[in-house]
């Protein structure tokens, strides 16, 4: 079938609005009408060629939501009409990660999920005869995409698909951060990295946690009004600081933080996240990716003296289980998807939805198919 595309034809390049060739489902596969998709930053990241798993042409997009249309041989969970949201980090239940009960990272697919393709190997996606790569095993940058059953969660259908789909990254990774990964504990204190798409859902996160503190970070002094709203009770300008960033910090929380979040992808700030936190106890989660060749690095002393360093992936939310419930969630209005959504566009215009990311205008561009 044809479907409108936006392509990633190659690294640094606007995406190529065109009609591309989609083949159906095979064995273990759904076709879905995808009926919106966020941009969020890990896009704009493999855009710009900084990814080492990038490839070209490939469509992008992994914040979506739709419809089933039709269901391959095999599928026995979703049927014809089911409204679900496509996950890219699956959940089989059978993998020896699933089975382990300690992660959130199936292994199922994920090789062939990297290669940019299909688990059986091939591609569905091609343009006048040539393969165009998968991404993320979700690809929702199309109006229709072929997924696997077992990375696609069952939503309810009363819930918008221009406001959930956000849910199938951010929203589950900021909150999901908080809850599963770090595991805040009323009263403690949090600090955050970066107000954009993801960090806003972990204030918000770190409100539903009960956090006594709420350190927000951000060099746009335009994300203060949004933080404040969803929670944050301080926040501070890195180029507003006189001194070192990390003293005050931990001056300001009274020796350091229970927990900070890396929600940014810099490796400079990533140190100046573990470091802030409290010599004994405090915990750093790095949510924010980055480039090709960057490391982080800290003095040992740092380790040794008590802090943990960790990461997680999709807020450590074990998938097809835990995004049909932070749906109800939204649904029953105890989280807020709504006032992060600051821009919506058609396909035809999703370039613009990177340059308000890059200037730093929009949190979170949703193009509605
Ligand atoms: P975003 O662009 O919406 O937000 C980034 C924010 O960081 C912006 O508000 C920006 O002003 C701020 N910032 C930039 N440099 C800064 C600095 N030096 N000091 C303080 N603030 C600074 O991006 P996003 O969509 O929120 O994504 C954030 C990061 O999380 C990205 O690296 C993305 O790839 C990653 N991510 C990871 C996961 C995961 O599962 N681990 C999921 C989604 C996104
Ligand atoms: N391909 C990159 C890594 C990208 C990455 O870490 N992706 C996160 C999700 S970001 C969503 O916005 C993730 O799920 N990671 C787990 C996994 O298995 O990829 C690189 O550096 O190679
Ligand atoms: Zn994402």
């Amino acid at each position: 079938m044809k479907v409108r595309a936006a392509i990633a034809t190659k690294a640094g390049a606007p995406l190529e609005i065109s009609t591309v060739d989609l083949e159906g489902p095979r064995a273990g596969e759904a076709l879905i009408e995808i009926k919106a998709t966020g941009v969020c930053h890990t896009d704009a990241f493999t855009l710009s060629g900084a990814d080492p798993e990038g490839l070209f042409p490939a469509i992008l997009g992994h914040e979506g939501a739709g419809v089933v249309v039709e269901t391959g041989p095999g599928v026995t969970t979703l049927k014809k009409g089911d409204h679900v949201i496509p996950l890219y980090i699956p959940e089989c239940r059978n993998c020896p990660s699933c089975l382990s009960g300690k992660t959130n990272l199936c292994t199922a697919i994920r090789e062939t999920q990297g290669k940019g393709v299909m688990p059986d190997g091939s591609s569905r996606f091609s343009h006048s005869g040539k393969m165009i790569h998968h991404y993320m095993g979700t690809s929702t940058f199309a109006n229709f995409s072929v997924v696997p059953e077992i990375a696609l969660a069952k939503i309810r259908e009363d819930a918008p698909f221009d406001k959930v789909c956000y849910i199938g990254c951010g929203v589950t990774t900021g909150i999901g951060a908080v809850i599963n990964t770090a595991k805040v504990q009323p009263g403690d204190r949090v600090v955050v990295f970066g107000l954009g798409g993801i960090g806003l859902n972990v204030i918000q996160g770190a409100r539903l946690a009960g956090a006594g503190m709420i350190v927000g970070i951000d060099v746009n002094p335009g994300r203060r009004a949004i933080a404040d709203k969803f929670g944050m009770t301080h926040f501070v300008n890195p180029k507003e600081v006189e001194g070192e960033l990390v003293p005050y910090l931990v001056n300001l929380t009274r020796g350091g933080a229970d927990f900070s979040f890396e929600c940014i992808g810099n490796v400079a700030t990533m140190r100046q996240a573990l470091e802030c936190c409290q010599r004994g106890w405090g915990t750093s989660v790095i949510i924010g990716v980055a480039g090709a060749g960057q490391e982080i690095s800290t003095r040992p002393f740092q380790l040794v003296t008590g802090r943990t360093w960790k990461g997680t992936a999709f807020g450590g939310a074990k998938s097809r289980r835990d995004v049909p419930k932070i749906v109800d969630w939204y649904m029953e209005k105890k989280i807020n998807i709504d006032d992060l959504i600051t821009h919506t566009m058609p396909l035809e215009k999703i370039n613009d939805a990177f340059a308000l990311m890059h200037e730093g205008k929009s949190i979170r561009s949703v193009v509605i198919y």
